[in-house]
Order: C-alpha cells, then structure tokens, then sequence
C-alpha cells in the first residue's frame, strides 16, 4: 500500500512486515552479530510475541532467521517477553528471558543454543528446569520481568539483575548463582527508587573512565564507572545513572550529579525505549540498541502492515566530564554512504533559509557544524525552565529568538509546508549558557490525526569558550536521528510526511535568532540501502 512504501525504513533495522518491539540478546559470537527482538508473528499491533532473529556481519546488513524462542512450554505457554545474553566461559551464549507461565506470572526462563557448531545458532533449547527463576510471595508475579546480562563477580558467583517494583518504588531485583541454574534472591535489590513505578528492561554496565572502550560486562574495580538505566512504564521513557558498584555489598549507588528518577539523564531525548548494551568483543567497544515505536494511528499501522524499528545501533562510553555517557552512531553506517554534498563557510544571517540540494535525502546522513558570532543577543533563562521538552514546546522553530532557533528542516516539501526541524538555542542563565536541543515536528506533516510530539535535551557545552556545536541527523523516511555536540544529547522522532517523500523530500538549514549564524561545514551523503532482512 502506498502508506507502507512511503514510511518504511531504508537503512533502520526492520523485518519485512508486522510489529516489532524491544531488542533482545544482542551479542557478538564467532564472528556474527545476533539481533533477537519481541516480534508479533501474526499482525502489525502488539501480541503473540515471540523473539524473532536476525544476524550479520557489520550491524548494518540482515539476514533473517526463524524466531528463536517462542511459546512451547509450560513455563513460556502464555508469553516469550524481553530478556538477555550472557557468554559463559568456553564463549558458550546462554539466554536469559521473562516467561509468562499458566497463571500468568513471569518467570524467568534459560535456552541454550541447540548447536554450537551452527554459526547462526539457528535453533534454541529450553530445558525443562526452567523457570530458574519465580517470583516469591514478597513480588507481585505481574511485575518482575527483563533479565539482564550476568556479570561475574569475584566471589565465583553470576549476578542478574529483573525489573520489578513495589508499591510504586521501581526496583532492580538482584539474584546470585554459582552455576547459572540454581538462583538465589539477594537480601537487597542491586538499586530502588520511590515512585518511579515499575523498571522495564534494566540495563547494568562498566564504562572506563578514560577513552571510547568498551568493557565486557564483568570488569569492575579501580578505574570504571557503573551505569543503570531503567525503562519506566509510567513516563514509557528511559533514564540512567552513573555511580559507583560496591561489589563486596552489590550495591549500586549513583552519583549526586545523576538523578535516579523522571528528571535524570536520558540516552535519547525522543521516541526511544527498551534499549540494551551489549559488549563488543570483535571492536572493544559496547554498542546500545533502542526501540523507536509509530506515532502514527494504530489504524496506519494496520494498513502499513507493520510498526516499530531499532534505531541504528550506537557506540556510547563516559564523557571526559564523567557526568554523562555520549553515544555515536557505529562507523559501519558509514559505509552505507553514496553521493555526497558539501557546503562551507556559509553564512546564515538573521532570517535565513537555504536549500541543500544535490542529493535525495529522504535517506540521508547529515553533519553540521555551526559558529555562532556571539552571545549578547542570548534569551534569559528563566530558571522554572527545568523540562526542555516544554521549552521546545513554547519556542519551536518558528519562534524568532537571539541566538537560535537555527539548525536543519530535514524532511521537507519544497514550499516547507511540511518539516521537522532540528534545532539549537542558547539561552542566557547568571553565571552560564544554556543550550537546548529540540526535535520540533510541529509541521512534520499535514495528514490529519498525526501524533507530533516534540522533544529536546540540555546540551552540557561549554558554548561561551567554543562558540560552536555539531549536529548529526540520520534521516530515513519515517524517522530521524538526531546527535547535538558529538553525541553528548540524542533525539530520535517518528515523522510521517504526505509530501515531502522520496524524491519530493528536501533539506535546508535555517536560522531564525537575530544573532548570526555560520556554517563551516555541512556534509550530506544519500545513504544507500543495506540488506535488511
Ligand atoms: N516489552 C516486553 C516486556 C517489557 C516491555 C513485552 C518493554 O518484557 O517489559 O513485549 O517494552
């Protein structure tokens, strides 16, 4: 149908048809990267989720498999849910995951690979021990689920970590096991947080505290960092802390510049959830996989066919401040980049709108990066401004400021009807700047019945000594990526243009502060088309 074809994805994650959800058990294994995601075999709205697989050579190239685990057993019968991958010793993958049994509960389930020989490990094994983990009386059964990768610890035992909650305190229920089988419960959870509501997909990690490198999930110890990121239920977005894990109490505490609640960091800005890290042997590096779900009608979706994509997956490490994790999108995209368009030293005065021509970019990879000339000209922020997303919504792209609003309108018709803006605008606070990152996709289409939420982020800059800051917008049809300052604030939107599609689809740079604006660089690539299952 025409809806399916002018919204599908060309380089995002996505299998030919129906619903997809959260990434499950991302892992490297001999070579190949696995990819399981909560996949309805049998329509384009959520349900009958089993874990559909695909896997590759480069993240960026797909082929697909058979669903790797699905309802058959007892402990599975009434639901597959989300879950992880651990590689036990002898580099053997074992699958962690949330089984809904007869009466309901969720349990927590093992597969195995049925032959390790099989490169693809097509086909997974669940013995008949399982569930290795249920809920006990002090848990409600509706409210424990997504286990994480095991880390080992030094005392020779394997920790997980399983969403739950009680009462309204978000938890990280913590479990220990000599031989991955037998399961004990922790006197304490790993971490809680009061009235957070219920924490979907945990995730628990190291960073380094120097460089870009990744670390398998076990390192602990003198010169790392610990991150914990929850989905939460009740905003359906994700937050994490950086702080400190006390192996020898396993517990984990954040840090006082991490908020654990709906106020803290965020990996994305935008429509993002469920994500996952895994370690990536083969590069050193720990790559983040999100879901980005429709916004479009569940009537739309029903007529495409299908909903939902992973975004493109995204090495992240600790900012050099320690405050914050940056993410960028892995180089391997890179290879997916064609006809290529530069732009330099461009000036863009109070007002102005300039076309990018050159290339298609309905598929597009686009870096910028702005000077600004100076900041008197900078609004005053006011300090009840704390949620940027409500400011994006006051000051979107058409309201005139000092410096900024100016940055893309990626997606766009000719006449700009139809846009979504990508942009920046530095505000003046007493002793600092604040800068803001917005999605602003108020005009991203004129179909009627569209959900256009806009979103933004803080930028931790430092824009007073620089005076400059990079943008990078993958833009592919139906969704844009959007990395402010070297992927220090990401957001990611779900747009549905009934214009600005394929070729009709068009990119300009604008800027509409009173403060003048310069482009050193602007490079644009068309980006080609992966196999993508
Ligand atoms: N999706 C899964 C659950 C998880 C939720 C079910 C998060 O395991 O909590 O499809 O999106």
């Amino acid at each position: 149908s025409i809806v399916d074809s002018q919204y599908r994805t060309g380089y995002h994650f996505q299998p030919p048809k129906n619903w997809i959800n959260d990434p499950n058990g991302p892992m490297y294994h001999n070579g190949i990267y696995h990819l399981f995601y909560q996949y309805n075999t049998n329509g384009s709205v959520w349900g009958n989720i089993v874990w559909a697989h695909s896997v590759s050579f480069d993240l960026i190239n797909w082929i697909p498999l058979e669903p790797a685990i699905y309802p058959s057993k007892k402990f599975d019968m009434n639901g597959t849910w989300s879950g992880s991958a651990t590689l036990l010793p002898g580099n053997k993958p074992v699958i962690f995951y949330t089984g809904i049994d007869p009466q309901g509960r969720q349990v927590q389930n093992l597969a195995f690979p049925k032959d390790l020989a099989d490169p693809y490990l097509r086909e997974w094994t669940k013995p008949d021990y399982n569930p290795v983990i249920q809920p006990d009386a002090s848990i409600e059964p509706s409210k424990f689920r997504d286990p994480t990768t095991a880390w080992f610890g030094l005392d020779g035992l394997w920790r997980i970590v399983i969403g739950s909650r009680r009462k309204m305190r978000g938890m990280a229920m913590l479990y220990r096991s000599r031989d991955f089988v037998r399961w004990v419960k922790a006197k304490h959870p790993l971490h809680s947080s009061k009235d957070t509501g219920m924490w979907e997909c945990p995730d628990f990690f190291p960073v380094s505290l120097k460089g870009k490198r990744g670390l398998e999930t076990s390192v602990s110890g003198p010169g790392v960092k610990h991150v914990l990121k929850v989905s939460l239920d009740m905003t359906r977005y994700e937050y994490y802390t950086m702080g400190t894990y006390y192996h020898m109490i396993d517990r984990y505490i954040p840090d006082n510049s991490s908020a654990d609640d709906h106020t803290g960091l965020r990996y994305d800005y935008g429509n993002f959830y469920a994500s996952k890290t895994f370690f990536d042997e083969a590069k050193q590096r720990r790559i983040l996989w999100g879901w980005s779900n429709e916004s479009d009608t569940v009537n739309d979706d029903k007529t495409k066919g299908w909903a939902g994509i992973q975004t493109i997956p995204r090495a992240l490490w600790l900012d050099p401040s320690g405050k914050q994790l940056v993410q960028w999108p892995v180089e391997e995209l890179e290879t997916l980049r064609g006809k290529q368009v530069n732009l330099y030293d461009k000036e863009l005065k109070s007002g102005d709108i300039y076309e990018v021509k050159g290339i298609s970019s309905a598929q597009a990879d686009v870096e910028v990066s702005f000077e600004i000339s100076g900041l008197d000209k900078a609004e005053p922020f006011e300090e009840f401004w704390s949620d940027p997303q409500v400011l994006c919504g006051q000051k979107g792209a058409a309201v005139e400021g000092g410096v900024g609003p100016f940055g893309l309108l990626v997606l766009a018709s000719g006449d700009r009807e139809e846009q979504t803006a990508v942009l920046f605008r530095v505000f003046k606070a007493p002793n600092k700047h604040v800068v803001l990152m917005c999605h602003d996709p108020s005009k991203s289409s004129l179909r009627p019945g569209v959900y256009k939420p806009n979103f933004a982020g803080f930028v931790d800059v430092d824009i007073n000594k620089t005076k400059k800051i990079s943008l990078r917008s993958l833009i592919d049809h139906s969704v844009v990526e959007s990395f402010g300052a070297e992927g220090k604030t990401c957001i990611t939107s779900r747009v549905y243009p009934s214009k600005a599609i394929g070729q009709d689809a068009h990119l300009f740079v604008f800027n509409n502060g009173s403060e003048d604006v310069r482009i050193t660089q602007l490079s644009a690539w068309e980006m080609t088309t992966p196999r993508m299952n």
